[in-house]
């Protein structure tokens, strides 16, 4: 879950002028990022020879005006970077990195830049094309099993790849046991209908841990940066504060996001990956479609030209030639409206005040958009349907006070502006509930393992 709204191009501009850390060490970061791009310590991109260097410096010259500024903003005379910026190793038109456009950290782009087959992310030679195939066993550089990893992460390691082919994997950061675990529940407990029997989705292949999603961790865009989908290279990244997240915690922003990854699944196919890879465009009809009846519909306007780009392609700057309306509103007039219930009332009453518990509003970040607001609604979802399970084993008193303290302190603390009671009732939970049944044991699991662990306290006399 990540509270950053959909950026303007000149918002990301600012913020690349005014960096928190030097140009020189920049640099180094950015160079930083290329090993730890595909797995921990994967090889470097061969260095650019003179040749490409000179045909860079021509393309750049020649590019449109605001790819040639941006370029040299997020790579100041760097001409080595301009290059792996630009290059596409197998001439397949995708290109081998994405670029973050807040600090120029390297991303994947070309799942398989050398287009021998085998993915960037399993392939011990991801620049050098060769004659194996995919394999069905993990190779050494990501097989926790061979490495100096816990044997119930090795376990949920292999399950969740060798089932449903996820990846788990580190690259700047490491795994905890309980991050694994975690991911292994929503994706087995809380999506267990999408995923039972071997189920995939193609939209989701990588789950990774990152340190940041910024190259500069001091940086407050990306302070409150859980996790994050990269819905072009079908990659679930999560961050430090993720990692570090209490388990019930962990198990809500995995939910919202894997959420992400079954929307984009709903309208996924070879061409429309192709258009986001290249353009970052993404249509989405069917869900659209899906979230019309709850009172999202989007009305067209004209694309920026200035998010067109060929010569590289920044990770957040899109054309998108819509925007959203909520029952008819754009999200901009909710968003005032919102500040100024906020601004009325203050803090403390602000999400229990009835003009917004009324219309089922979870959050502010849930009216920025419909894939928000779908996968926020999901988060209220999972915690009403673990509260709900315990209520035949608590006191109603017990019970209550649960309710309370998961609220007040277990998500409060993480997420002020977050309350999952509000989506008691929402329309949209019937659809939840049949698309992804979350009763019996799966419910109970989760309310013993993740809520009743930090409240042990909590139902103790019930339970007698
Ligand atoms: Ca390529
Ligand atoms: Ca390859
Ligand atoms: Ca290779």
């Amino acid at each position: 879950m990540q509270s950053r709204r959909v950026l303007g191009f000149l918002g990301v501009l600012a913020m690349v002028m005014s960096p928190g850390v030097q140009a020189q060490d920049l640099g180094e970061l950015q160079r930083e990022s290329l090993s730890n791009l595909f797995f921990r310590g994967n090889p470097l991109p061969p260095q650019p020879t003179d040749e490409e260097l000179a045909i860079t410096r021509r393309q750049v010259r020649r590019a449109r005006r605001w790819e040639r500024r941006l370029l040299k903003q997020l790579y100041p005379d760097d001409v080595e970077l301009w290059v792996y910026a630009t290059r596409d190793t197998d001439s397949d038109g995708v290109l081998d990195f994405r670029v973050s456009d807040y600090y120029g950290r390297f991303l994947e782009g070309d799942t398989d830049l050398d287009g021998d087959g085998l993915d960037n992310v399993l392939d011990a030679e991801p620049y050098k094309a060769s004659d194996a195939t995919q394999p069905m066993r993990l190779p050494a550089s990501v097989d926790w099993a061979q490495q100096d990893k816990p044997g119930e992460m090795a376990a949920i390691q292999r399950e969740l790849f060798e089932k449903h082919r996820i990846l788990l994997v580190e690259r700047s950061a490491e795994f905890t046991p309980q991050l694994a675990q975690s991911v292994l529940d929503v994706v087995t407990r809380v999506y267990g209908e999408i995923f039972e029997k071997g189920g995939i989705l193609a939209t989701l292949r990588i789950v990774a841990t990152e340190e940041s999603s910024l190259l500069d961790p001091e940086d407050e865009a990306g302070a409150s940066d859980f996790a994050q989908v990269l819905p072009a290279t079908q990659t679930l990244e999560i961050y430090r504060r993720g990692i570090d997240a209490v388990a019930v915690i962990q198990l809500g922003f995995l939910a919202h996001e894997i959420g992400h990854n079954i929307q984009f699944s709903l309208d996924y196919d070879r061409q429309r990956q192709d258009e986001i890879l290249r353009r970052n465009y993404f249509a989405a009809p069917h869900f659209f479609e899906l979230v019309r009846p709850y009172g999202w519909s989007i009305v067209e306007t004209r694309a920026d030209k200035r998010a067109e780009f060929e010569l590289f392609r920044p990770q957040y700057i899109a054309q998108q030639p819509y925007e959203y309306l909520y029952l008819e509103e754009p999200v901009e007039d909710w968003e005032d409206w919102l500040a100024a219930i906020y601004e009325e009332v203050g803090e403390e009453k602000y999400l229990t005040d009835e003009r917004i518990t009324e219309l089922h509003i979870v959050g502010d970040y849930s009216l920025s958009g419909p894939w928000e607001w779908y996968s926020d609604q999901i988060i209220s979802y999972l915690y009403i349907a673990m509260l709900d399970s315990l209520v035949d084993s608590c006191s109603p008193s017990e019970w209550s006070a649960l309710r309370q303290a998961f609220q007040h302190e277990a998500v409060e603390a993480e997420w002020p502006y977050f309350r999952f009671e509000n989506g008691r009732g929402a329309e949209v939970h019937q659809h939840f509930r049949q698309v992804y049944p979350l009763v019996g044991e799966d419910a109970a699991y989760l309310a013993r393992t993740y809520l009743l662990s930090i409240f042990p306290e909590a139902c103790s006399q019930g339970q007698h």
